[in-house]
């Protein structure tokens, strides 16, 4: 591309943000972050130039994670998690079916809420990104060499899977608290009896050298909603914070309902304690009720296992476990700076930040400052863990990040907006406005012991007037702040999946030369793979027709498959023999009840196929391979039973 067409591409570019950008500055407030000249140019990332972050957003509702690029914005990927993806296949080909199987069967759906990168020495390192499944309880990790998602973990004892799944800070454990509380172990039982029957629970999963998830304790704690949670670090490594509403224990919010008490509390669990606890045998044994773990193996095939019991903690029988600090109005998030001083509790019925200490909290459990107990649970004395509230005059805090220069940021749900505050003397620097109502908002490393800082994304829940119509639905949206400076700097909006509650990034250099290009031939284990064409091959046992299949620029092999009947349930092993980066090949059937599949080089994957009729069918490559490309295809033929 010669320089001249590059400037005018450039320079359109310029024109047609800026012009956007008027347009939807009817917002009186907005306007003045459009002022600079240069903020296209910050989000500029010219045609064949990487960017400088990956972002991985949660994708809500839709249960998936989309990576971005920052600061353009630009959706690289949708990594299939928690909801079948035909486009590759995910909960379709018979190696990934098996992730998606839990103790109520094959769920294809979830609504995930919040990723969280692996850690080293409290800094995120690329290796892993975990998520949570709210609904039906699960974690589930996603290997960042290959971008796919290679192990999920069901949780036994847990009902809403919110607060979850947030890492300590070598990526020891990682964290899990019940937004429902509900009977443990399960029964039938009158809702009206939701003081005496109903628990929350607080799981760690340890995390294996390889990143495998077990369940390594859980905590049986009083019947609150456990919201969300953060590890401590630094000096509070060891300690993890859980926010809790309804205190009040109430089985409806509709009447007195639960957010009646001016208070509620964080959990403070010190799992150091707990791993004492537990090699003194401590613990009692639960059932795990049919929970599932899964994960892919050296096949790339997923296999389920059931867990049999777990390993419950009384907080009674364990004095020193956990502890509450009293937090006002419905605390949402909790949020540790990088320090590990501050805790910062949001709660979301207040226009005040609440921050706690930890060194205060040590002392005040050193000095017995209880107020109070509850099911063997010391409540610490407010004012003897209060380090300090900011007024903010802002309304509904609900999340903090920290940049790593002694400043926070905090969304607030109600007033749509950041605000930037002073870790330590609490003063307000800047606020801006955000379109609209915003949820969790993400520093790149924000929330861990150093953050990499210089952007900031808000992720907002609506997005009325700043975007196209699309029907009665829009979509959910980011926005791209500038935090390098002393005023937060809007540089750009873009649309997101899903809704985005938490993102996590960070920067690619520490990511992208570890990319799997394609897989070794020879490093091929699927149980029905084959290593040349001359190994392709049809065979049958009672009902069962094996198609050991290839691929390769631009012919399948074999591409003419006779005698397959009504009624066989045929297989199609596909295995793909390209040595190269960026060439899957893709195999649909017509009239397979199944999507098609989509294979890696040098992977196996397997479509099952029942015809129904006799008849000829042709199947072909659904991914644009070469110029033959269109040629790639073949033919069964399906005679009567
Ligand atoms: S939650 Cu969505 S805004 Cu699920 Cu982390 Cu706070
Ligand atoms: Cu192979 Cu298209």
């Amino acid at each position: 591309m010669n320089k001249y067409y590059f400037k005018r591409i450039a320079f359109l570019f310029v024109v047609a943000f800026v012009f956007t950008a008027c347009q939807s500055g009817s917002n009186k407030q907005s306007k003045g972050a459009f002022g600079d000249s240069d903020v296209a140019s910050k989000v500029y990332v010219p045609p064949g130039q990487y960017d400088e972050f990956y972002a991985f957003f949660s994708g809500g509702f839709s249960g998936q994670v989309s990576v971005y690029g920052l600061p353009s914005g630009r959706l690289l990927k949708v990594i299939p998690v928690f909801s079948v993806d035909p486009e590759k296949a995910y909960g379709f080909n018979e190696e990934t079916k098996p992730m998606l199987n839990t103790s109520f069967g094959f769920i294809p759906w979830d609504d995930s809420h919040h990723p969280e990168l692996s850690q080293t020495d409290g800094v995120p390192d690329g290796r892993w990104l975990f998520i949570n499944g709210n609904n039906t309880p699960r974690i589930a990790r996603i290997d960042l060499k290959t971008f796919e998602t290679v192990e999920i973990l069901e949780i036994p004892n847990s009902s809403g899977n919110h607060s979850s799944p947030f890492i300590t800070e070598n990526s020891e454990y990682l964290v899990a608290g019940t937004r429902f509380s509900v009977p443990i172990p399960q029964k039938d039982v009158a809702l009206k009896s939701y003081k005496e029957n109903f628990k929350g629970a607080l799981s760690y999963i340890k995390v294996g050298k390889d990143g495998e998830m077990s369940i390594a304790f859980q905590i049986l704690v009083p019947g609150y909603d456990y919201d969300l949670a953060h590890s401590g670090k630094g000096k509070s490594h060891g300690w993890t914070f859980f926010t809790s509403y309804n205190t009040e224990e109430s089985n409806t919010l509709l009447e007195i309902g639960a957010s009646q008490k001016d208070k509620d509390y964080i959990a403070a669990v010190n799992w150091k304690k707990a791993e004492e606890y537990l090699a003194a045998g401590r613990f009692k044994t639960f059932p795990a009720n049919y929970a599932h773990n899964t994960y892919s193996d050296a096949t790339h095939s997923a296999k389920s296992e059931m867990l049999k019991e777990v390993k419950v903690l009384i907080p009674e029988e364990c004095p020193g476990l956990i502890y509450y600090l009293p937090t006002p109005k419905s605390p949402h998030g909790v949020d540790v700076d990088p320090s590990g001083e501050y805790i910062c509790g949001n709660g979301k019925l207040s226009s005040d930040i609440t921050v706690h200490s930890f060194t205060k909290m040590l002392q005040a459990i050193k000095d017995d400052n209880f107020d109070d107990e509850v099911d063997g649970i010391p409540i610490i004395n407010y004012e003897a863990v209060h380090a300090g509230s900011v007024k903010s005059s802002g309304l509904g805090p609900l999340h903090t990040e920290f940049d790593g220069r002694g400043n926070a940021y905090t969304s607030f749900f109600i007033s749509s907006e950041v605000v930037k505050w002073k870790l330590g003397t609490w003063e307000v620097l800047d606020r801006v406005p955000v379109y609209y109502s915003i949820g969790h908002l993400m520093i790149p490393g924000g929330d861990s012991k150093k953050p990499f800082g210089k952007y900031l994304v808000a992720l907002n829940k609506i997005t009325k007037d700043r975007y196209l119509p699309t029907g009665p639905e829009l979509c959910q949206a980011a926005q791209l702040f500038d935090i390098s400076g002393d005023k937060m700097k809007l540089l750009l909006d873009f649309p997101t999946i899903g809704e985005p509650h938490y993102a996590q990034a960070i920067p690619a250099e520490i990511i992208k030369n570890n990319s799997v290009k394609y897989y070794k031939l020879t490093d091929n284990k699927h149980p029905y793979h084959i290593s040349s064409e001359d190994e392709a091959k049809v065979t049958r046992e009672g009902d069962n027709v094996h198609i050991y299949i290839s691929s390769i620029r631009s012919h399948f092999a074999p591409d003419n498959i006779e005698g397959v009947k009504v009624g066989d349930k045929v297989y199609f092993h596909l295995t793909n023999l390209e040595q190269d980066w960026d060439v899957p090949h893709g195999l649909g059937v017509m009239g397979a009840k199944n999507s098609e599949i989509l294979v890696m080089p040098g992977q196996t994957e397997t479509l099952l196929w029942k015809p129904q009729r006799p008849g000829v069918f042709p199947f072909y490559c659904t991914d644009f391979c070469s110029a033959l490309h269109q040629e790639m295809q073949g033919y069964v033929r399906v005679s009567p039973k």
